[in-house]
């Protein structure tokens, strides 16, 4: 802080000696240095231009996003990836509501993340008197997050940051936003009070332990189990509790079902992995461990047909928030706890005499994986042109089998279902997507701040529709020299590029984009490696040359417009009309 006060002569004394001040925008950074926060991800602009400006010569760095959406789900996936709430900054109204749906969305997946949006004058906000980039909103952010803070002193920055991170890492992590008006930004105060205001938060995220009945309970109806079954979800993935976990797995020998994001926590070669066979673990276990997966729409609500209903299943749920408990069926051994402790108590209980899950079972599930990994391998290696989704997967399952440790961020509709099944992950949270919500929108924020935070290579594989909603954070990637390569599946649309106008007037039906789109020009204009991939052959090569380069690289991967589905594996979501679709 020495560096950043000012010396300056106290007013009111009068033989006027030098008294050391300091101000609102070095408070803001000392507390965040203080922190162990050193990454910002943001758009400038008023009032926090001076404030970006000034966290980058303190040595902090901010990375100038084009739109405040892509710089807050990089800041939520940052959070994910680090267990430290990531910080997006914001301009007032319209940079703060760009924010927001990465706020909303980290609050959704439970990633920690702090939206900081400077705000206008509050006098003149509460009684709408039209201040440049009026609005209340403190008032808005709170139903989207876990917590919502305002600063108005700047002696209070230093608790306000305490609160703000504590909120989001605590208990299950969450967004929380902090309003820092522009008044704040300019308040000076004398440097040594300032020290003495700020925080450093001790024990942000507590272990919180299970009890000993809720682990004995869980042990007793996971031994009584015929046909068990572990989920886990992106949760275990955040917890970073991976050998815990793994050794929980291969202790008991119970097949693991991994959600999206927790593919990877343990191989998906793995002998146990069931991911291949998920419609008949779903239906056929009779007792069911989740951990860090809820059972929202992704689990069918843990009901009817997917689950065998009707059914006599036993659910077992490790979270750390209780109120999970119980939320879509009854839950007969809740544990609640973080995921490290509970699993940590679990295994104590899990000595050499531990029954491993019966062979029958294992057997049968194996069976299943090694019917669908057999059926699958043929339509790897098909050569066809234009590429189907297949094809094109084929060649990326075996450079992420050869590269383990690069981060694979994916998002689309068939593009997400089918890279999920056909791409095997090797280590934990290498797998980044759409999520809880199924949000268009992620890849390029996730893809930036995947590489700022693990310094490791990211392929990012888009559909053409998805791509689109970051796809001006190319520059970024560029600006930034980031080892970044994009393989956008252009199928010429959204699902497929061959609807037409059911009108029949001139414009395109509302699924199709333009034909023959070049997506790879758009690298170009700003230095990066573009190329446009027909065949198996080529796309491999590309992606091969990207990562081995670390170059930015832009890949136009194009793929049969007739080989997509409505939705990919979710097309039983869209309501249907009586009336048919015209
Ligand atoms: O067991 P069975 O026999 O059933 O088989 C299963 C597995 O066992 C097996 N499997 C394997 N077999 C062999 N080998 C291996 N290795 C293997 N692994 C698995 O495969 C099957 C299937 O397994 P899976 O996938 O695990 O199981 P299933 O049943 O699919 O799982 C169910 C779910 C629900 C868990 C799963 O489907 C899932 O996670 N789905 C997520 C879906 C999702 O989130 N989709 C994104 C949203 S779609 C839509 O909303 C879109 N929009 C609208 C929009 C959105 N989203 N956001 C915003 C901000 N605005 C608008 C838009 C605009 S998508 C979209 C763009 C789409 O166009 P693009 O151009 O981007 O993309 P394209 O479609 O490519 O054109
Ligand atoms: P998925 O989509 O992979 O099924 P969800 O996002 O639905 O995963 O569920 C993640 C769950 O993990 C949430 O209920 C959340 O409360 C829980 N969770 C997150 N972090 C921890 C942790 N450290 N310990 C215990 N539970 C956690
Ligand atoms: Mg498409």
């Amino acid at each position: 802080m020495a560096d950043a006060a000012v010396k300056a002569n106290a007013p009111d004394v009068a033989d006027a000696a030098a008294q050391e001040l300091t101000d609102g925008f070095h408070l803001v950074i000392d507390a965040f240095k203080l922190n162990g926060i050193n990454t910002i991800y943001g758009v400038p602009g008023i009032p926090i231009t001076d404030f970006g400006r000034m966290a980058q010569a303190e040595g902090i760095r901010v990375l100038s996003f084009r739109h405040e959406q892509n710089a807050g789900y990089a800041a939520a996936i940052a959070g994910f990836l680090t267990k430290k709430p990531g910080i997006c900054l914001t301009v007032s109204a319209p940079g703060f509501l760009n924010g927001l749906t990465a706020l909303a969305h980290a609050t959704t997946n439970c990633f920690p993340m702090i939206l900081i949006s400077g705000s206008s004058e509050r006098e003149i906000v509460d009684l709408q008197q039209g201040d440049y980039e009026e609005m209340d909103q403190l008032a808005i952010a709170k139903p989207l997050c876990k917590a919502a803070y305002r600063v108005l002193h700047a002696a209070d920055i230093g608790i306000g940051l305490a609160r703000a991170i504590r909120a989001a890492v605590s208990g299950r992590p969450g967004g929380v936003y902090l309003d820092l008006p522009a008044k704040l930004f300019g308040q000076v105060m004398d440097a040594k009070e300032g020290r003495k205001s700020l925080v450093k938060v001790i024990d942000p995220a507590p272990a919180q332990i299970p009890s000993p009945e809720a682990v004995k309970r869980a042990l007793d109806v996971l031994k009584s189990a015929k046909r068990p079954l572990i989920i886990l979800g992106k949760g275990a993935a955040y917890a970073q509790a991976d050998d815990a976990i793994r050794a929980l797995v291969e202790k008991t020998g119970i097949p693991f079902l991994p959600m999206s994001m927790a593919k990877g926590l343990l191989p998906d070669t793995h002998p146990q992995c069931a991911g291949a066979a998920r419609s008949t673990v779903l239906k056929d276990s009779d007792v069911v461990m989740l951990i860090g997966a809820r059972l929202n729409w992704l689990l069918s609500h843990g009901k009817g047909k997917a689950w065998g209903e009707p059914h006599s299943k036993m659910f077992i749920q490790i979270d750390i928030e209780p109120k999970e408990m119980d939320s879509n069926i009854e839950i007969v051994a809740p544990v609640v706890g973080d995921i490290g402790s509970c699993v940590a108590a679990l295994l104590q209980g899990i000595d050499a005499k531990w029954p491993t899950a019966p062979a029958d079972w294992t057997s049968a599930v194996s069976k299943k994986r090694e019917e669908n990994v057999a059926k699958m391998a043929p339509r790897l290696m098909n050569n066809n042109v234009p590429m189907d989704y297949h094809g094109a997967l084929g060649v990326l399952r075996t450079i992420v089998k050869e590269r383990p440790d690069a981060i694979f961020v994916n998002e689309g509709a068939n593009t997400l279902d089918l890279a999920r099944g056909v791409i095997d992950m090797y280590r934990p949270r290498k797998r980044l997507d759409v999520g809880t919500w199924g949000v268009m929108g992620i890849g390029m924020g996730y893809a930036i701040a995947a590489s700022v935070e693990t310094g490791k290579p990211v392929l990012a594989v888009e559909g053409d529709s998805a791509f689109g909603f970051s796809g001006m954070e190319i520059e970024t990637i560029c600006r930034y020299k980031l080892p970044v390569c994009v393989v956008i599946f252009n199928n010429d649309g959204i699902y497929r590029g061959t609807d037409v106008n059911a009108g029949g007037g001139p414009d395109p039906a509302t699924t199709v984009f333009v034909k023959g789109s070049r997506y790879d020009k758009m690298i170009e204009a700003f230095g990066g490696v573009g190329v446009n991939a027909t065949t198996p052959d080529e796309l491999k090569r590309a992606v091969n040359a990207a990562m081995d380069s670390g170059k930015p690289t832009l890949i136009n991967a194009v793929i049969d417009p007739a080989a997509g589905s409505e939705s990919g594996r979710i097309g039983n979501l869209n309501p249907k009309s009586v009336l048919g679709k015209k």
